[in-house]
Order: C-alpha cells, then structure tokens, then sequence
C-alpha cells in the first residue's frame, strides 16, 4: 500500500473542499471526501485517480455516527489519517427574524457541532499519525456582523480552534483555523464580482499543510482585495 499522506475532507462536494481536494491530489495525497451529495463526491473521487487514490463516504457531519464511519472508512482504505479538514458548513440571510427555525437549527448543527464531531473522530488516528487538524472558520468568526447567527458559528469555530490547538499540545498534532472572506462557491445564491475562487483558499490550506512539522500555522486570515471588513 502506498505511504502518500491522507487529507479527510468534510464538505468535499463542492466550494472550498472541492478545491482543496484536487489541489491536495495534486501535490500528492490520497484523499477521503465527505459531504451529504454522494453523486458529486463519486464523481470527484473518479476524477482525482478513483479508489487507491480518492475515496468518497456520504456523511452527514451533523451525525456522530456518520464521522466515526468516515474516519472508519478511510482507515480501511488507506491505513492512515495525516490531515482532518473539519470544512462543512453553510450560512443564513442576516436578520433575527430572516430564516427559518429549522435552517438556523441545521447550521448552528452542522458549523458547529459538525465539525466538533469530525474532529473528535479523527483525533484517535492523527494521533497515530502525529496529524493536522484544519478547520473552517470565517472573517465573519472575527468580528460581529448585524443579525447574523451564522456569525455566532464562525466565532464558536474560531474558538474550537483554539481549544482543540490547546487540547492536543504535546501530541504534536498540529491545528489550523483557515478565516475566509467572500468566495465564489454555491454559498452564496447568486454570484458575484470581487470574491475569491475556491482554489485561493485551497492553496492556504496547501500552504499550511507543507509546512516542516515543527512549524504550526495557527491561524490563515484571507480576504479578497477589496474586502474592506
Ligand atoms: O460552500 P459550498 P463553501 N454534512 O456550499 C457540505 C465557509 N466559508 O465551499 O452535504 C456534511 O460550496 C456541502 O455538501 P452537501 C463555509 O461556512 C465560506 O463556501 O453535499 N456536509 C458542501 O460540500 C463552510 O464552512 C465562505 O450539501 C455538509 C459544503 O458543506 C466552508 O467555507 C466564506 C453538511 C459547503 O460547500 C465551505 O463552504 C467564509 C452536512 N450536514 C467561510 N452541510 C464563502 N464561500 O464566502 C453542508 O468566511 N455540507
């Protein structure tokens, strides 16, 4: 079996994950691709090099069992876990009174437990591997934005970053919060001019990756030119 480190991705169906996916194929990781959309992951896993190289598991993140089941299933494909990317997540119009109870319920479950889980899930492996953890937080977890929850989640994410760097001192896991700005990726409804593409934070995520393993990138902050908040 080949030694080529592997990159778990939640949210790997699309956007930021998506990106992250080839670009991390590319530089030579096997990958394990995780989203509810079992279609487009097949389809990635295909492109990407299909079973030795990339693999897909529908996952609900939002269920405990689904990420024991994904870390599960990676281990039985490729042995090991070397990076986790806790990555899914979406948003909500800005207001209290915008959105439904059940969206705000589904996404304050998904940002934030979600990834919780999925960390929690991996953490048994990439301490076998003396792994990285990387999770998605957003400019939006920095500041606070008027009426919006999704906000809330991104602060909680900032947060869970630093707890978990701080929970996993001394195993010589490393921890990463990736803060993006505006990307262009079916976050958003519609699209827009001055975003970044999906493959602008991608290669942060790179950049973090490759560092030599004593050097910890804590936290990639990356916004569009432009972006003034
Ligand atoms: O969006 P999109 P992004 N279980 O919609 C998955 C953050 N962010 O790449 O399950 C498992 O292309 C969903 O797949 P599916 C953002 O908050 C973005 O922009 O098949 N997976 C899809 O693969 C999020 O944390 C911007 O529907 C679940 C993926 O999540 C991350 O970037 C700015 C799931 C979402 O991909 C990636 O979002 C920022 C579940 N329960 C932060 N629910 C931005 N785009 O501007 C959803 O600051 N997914």
């Amino acid at each position: 079996m080949s030694d080529d480190p592997v990159l778990l991705i939640t949210g790997a169906s699309s956007g930021i994950g998506a990106a992250t996916a080839r670009r991390a194929a590319a530089a030579g990781h096997r990958v394990v691709l995780a989203a509810r959309s079992e279609d487009k992951l097949a389809a990635l896993a295909t492109e990407l090099g299909g079973p030795d190289r990339a693999i897909a598991v529908a996952t609900d993140v939002t269920t405990w069992d689904d990420n024991e089941a994904l870390v599960a299933a990676a281990l039985d494909a490729f042995g090991r876990v070397d990076v986790v990317f806790a990555n899914a997540g979406f948003g909500a119009s800005r207001g209290w009174l915008e959105e439904t109870p059940e969206h705000w319920r589904a996404m304050v479950l998904t940002n934030v437990l979600g990834a919780a889980y999925t960390v929690r899930a991996a953490i048994p492996a990439l301490k076998d591997s003396t792994g990285h953890v990387l999770l998605t937080g957003s400019v939006a977890g920095r500041k606070v934005m008027p009426g919006s929850l999704y906000s809330c989640t991104k602060w909680a994410v900032t947060a869970m970053a630093e707890a978990v760097r701080q929970d996993l001192d001394g195993t010589g896991i490393r921890t990463t919060l990736i803060s993006p700005g505006a990307v262009q990726t079916p976050f958003f409804d519609d699209p827009a001019e001055g975003r970044l593409e999906s493959d602008d934070v991608a290669r942060a995520v790179l950049y973090a990756i490759e560092q030599p393993g004593n050097v910890n990138v804590n936290e990639i902050a990356i916004r569009p030119i432009g972006q003034a908040a």
